[in-house]
C-alpha cells in the first residue's frame, strides 16, 4: 500500500526531473526553390515529426526563409514579399520589404499551440509585388527533453522518500 503511494511520487518526481533536463534541437529543412510572380502564393508546410519530435515538447521555434533576386531585367525598388506562419494572425510573420536575402523570424504563439499538437506547421509566402525565388526554409525548434531521468538519481530520491514516510509513521504512532 505505502509502495503505490512512493511509485506516485516517485512517477511525479521523474516528470520535474525530466522538465529540468537539458534542451534540444530539432531543424527541419524543406527546399522550395521556386520563383513567386507577382500576386502568387507559394506554400509548404514544415513537420518534425519524422525527426522524432514528441508533441507538446516545443518551447519555442524560429523559421529561416532564403530570398533571392529573379535576375529581373529591369528592377522594381518596392518588391514585398508576405510570409504567413500557420494561421494569419499578425503574431508570426509579416511582410519583407526587398525579399533578396535571408529571412528570419519566430513563432507565436498560435504557431507554436498548432506546432505542440501535431507537429506540423502550415507556411504561405504571396508576392505583393514584384518577383523573387524562394530557395530553403528552415525550422528549428528548441525542445524539452522527455527522455528518462537517470535511474540512480531516481533511486536515491525514492529511498529518501521511503525514509521520510517511516519516519512520519514513527511520529503518528
Ligand atoms: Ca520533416
Ligand atoms: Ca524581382
Amino acid at each position: 500500500m505505502y509502495f503505490q503511494w512512493l511509485k506516485k511520487i516517485v512517477i511525479a518526481a521523474g516528470f520535474v526531473l525530466a522538465a529540468n533536463a537539458q534542451a534540444g534541437l530539432i531543424t527541419d529543412v524543406e527546399t522550395v526553390n521556386k520563383t513567386v510572380s507577382f500576386g502568387a502564393s507559394k506554400s509548404w508546410t514544415h513537420n518534425i515529426l519524422d525527426q522524432g519530435f514528441v508533441l507538446g515538447t516545443a518551447q519555442s521555434a524560429t523559421l529561416t526563409i532564403e530570398f533571392r533576386d529573379d535576375k529581373d531585367p529591369w528592377y522594381l525598388p518596392f518588391e514585398t514579399a508576405l510570409v504567413q506562419i500557420g494561421l494569419f494572425d499578425l503574431q508570426d510573420g509579416g511582410l519583407v520589404l526587398n525579399p533578396t536575402v535571408n529571412w528570419t523570424g519566430g513563432l507565436g504563439l498560435s504557431s507554436l499551440v498548432k506546432l505542440n499538437a501535431d507537429g506540423s506547421i502550415f507556411i504561405q509566402v504571396t508576392s505583393v509585388l514584384g518577383d523573387f525565388v524562394i530557395g530553403k526554409s528552415t525550422l528549428s525548434v528548441i525542445t524539452k527533453e522527455v527522455s528518462v531521468p537517470e535511474s540512480s538519481n531516481l533511486i536515491l530520491f525514492a529511498l529518501g522518500l521511503l525514509g521520510l514516510v517511516i519516519a512520519r509513521r514513527k511520529v503518528r504512532a
